[in-house]
């Protein structure tokens, strides 16, 4: 791997590389790991992994339950990962940043809590065609449960949103808007603002789907003006298992606990309960304690790189991955131009072939990591006519370098197709 910093970025992935053990790997007897799939999860720095172990061998006792000095420490940590969360989103309070297992858990503490009481028969829920199958499939258990009604905003060719049909579907009846900030498989920004503004015009909530957004752009929940928004810890060099739910206040404290058991709770009888204020309310059990405080340390080490940095970095390193596999001549890419998408490049060569999976399979061979298939969003890749799709996506410490790399190997597999067929 070349030791050349970054171009026009200020950002130096060399120096980044060196904090990321797994980064260094060699596979299949000798071929550099050229980790391009960070859409699925992020790797994870040095200051992550010490911060987890130091937690386990320092600090580590249950949270919000012990008298003694060990647990209190662990809480002291635990909750100054949620200071951390609150700035990163510039939310008013921490009380309003609950932590769950991931974006999905979140989505679906929405889709139950709020959902539930807030939407009935003949209600509209408005989606849109590009969400993953996380902010999907909640809301149609929640229309099953309920006789709400499911609409969808189309996707054009370009791979945007067509706003048009937005302006149309949304009415007095929609009670709920669920967007993704930012799609898995195109990359495309959704314009946020506009679609809140508009929402709130008409009387309904938002939910935003930051997954693909948060770890990559600058996030301001009171910007935005936005009811919820959910995302994980994971694709955000944090560990696994941890995810955020932010939600306006008196939303929140409005809601009914999704999860019940020990903690979200004030008082209980044999008779009844009564919930605990927030954000206890909606943590209900011993509570993902070290992947939080492993997330603070992502966060930590985020604001040291600087996310404008990374997000500079990353359109770098986007427009170049266009402008070298544009050279392949052959292969389509999904979506539109980089300028209007964040660190995603999905591909088929035309005609479908050589297929995804064998494109991802032989990559593979050359330690270039890329996922293939719908990447759970089904529903968008039916739209674009394809069963799948080969996706590249990058992070902070992704180089040109690599990108070459990916473009010379799927050269040579689209040679190695040729010669098999
Ligand atoms: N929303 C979006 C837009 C996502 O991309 C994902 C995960 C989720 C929600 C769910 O996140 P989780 O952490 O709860 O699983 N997306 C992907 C992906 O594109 N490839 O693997 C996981």
């Amino acid at each position: 791997m070349s030791e050349a910093p970054c171009r026009h970025t200020g950002l130096e992935p060399p120096t980044i590389r060196g904090d990321f053990p797994i980064l260094s790997k060699v596979l299949h007897g000798g071929v550099p790991l050229a980790y391009l799939d960070n859409a699925a999860t992020t790797q994870r720095p040095r200051q992550v992994i010490q911060a987890i172990v130091e937690t386990y061998e320092q600090h580590y006792a249950n949270v919000h339950r012990g008298i003694h000095w060990l647990s209190d420490q662990t809480t002291d940590l635990y909750e100054q990962s949620r200071e951390k969360v609150r700035a990163l989103l510039n939310a008013p309070a921490p009380e309003q940043i609950i932590f769950t297992h991931g974006a999905t858990a979140s989505i679906n503490l929405v889709a139950r809590s709020w959902g539930d009481a807030n939407v009935g028969r003949g209600d509209e829920i408005l989606l849109t065609e590009m969400e993953h199958h996380s902010n999907l499939v909640p809301w149609r258990q929640l229309a099953e449960r309920t006789g709400a009604i499911v609409r969808h905003v189309p996707v054009t060719d370009r791979g945007v949103l067509e706003m048009e049909a937005f302006d149309r579907l949304l009415s007095d009846r929609t009670r709920l808007v669920a967007v993704t900030a930012v799609s898995n498989v195109l990359g495309t920004i959704n314009p946020i603002g506009e679609i809140i503004a508009k929402a709130h015009r008409a009387g309904a909530c938002v939910l935003v789907d930051g997954a693909q957004s948060v770890p990559h752009l600058k996030t301001d929940v009171q910007a935005w003006n936005v009811d919820f928004l959910a995302f994980s810890g994971h694709k955000m060099m944090g560990p696994s298992g941890v995810g955020v739910l932010y939600g306006r206040r008196e939303l929140l404290e409005s809601m009914p606990p999704f999860l019940g058991g020990g903690s979200m709770i004030r008082r209980v009888t044999l008779d009844g309960f009564e919930p605990a204020d927030l954000p206890a309310k909606f943590e209900a059990g011993t509570p993902p304690i070290v992947s939080a405080i492993g997330l603070g340390a992502a966060l930590d080490y985020l604001d040291g790189v600087g996310l404008d940095a990374v997000t500079r970095h990353e359109q770098d390193l986007t427009r170049y991955a266009h402008e070298v596999l544009g050279e392949l001549g052959d292969l389509r890419i999904l979506g539109p131009p980089p300028e209007e998408k964040s660190a995603i490049v999905s591909f088929v060569f035309d005609g479908n072939r050589p297929h995804a999976h064998d494109i991802a399979q032989l990559l593979d061979r050359q330690g270039v990591a890329i996922r293939a298939g719908h990447h759970c969003a089904m529903p968008l890749h039916k739209r674009f006519r394809v069963n799948a799709t080969a996706r590249a996506s990058f992070y902070l410490y992704n180089t040109r370098e690599e990108i070459d790399l990916l473009a010379r190997s799927l050269q040579q597999v689209r040679q190695v197709f040729r010669r098999r067929t």
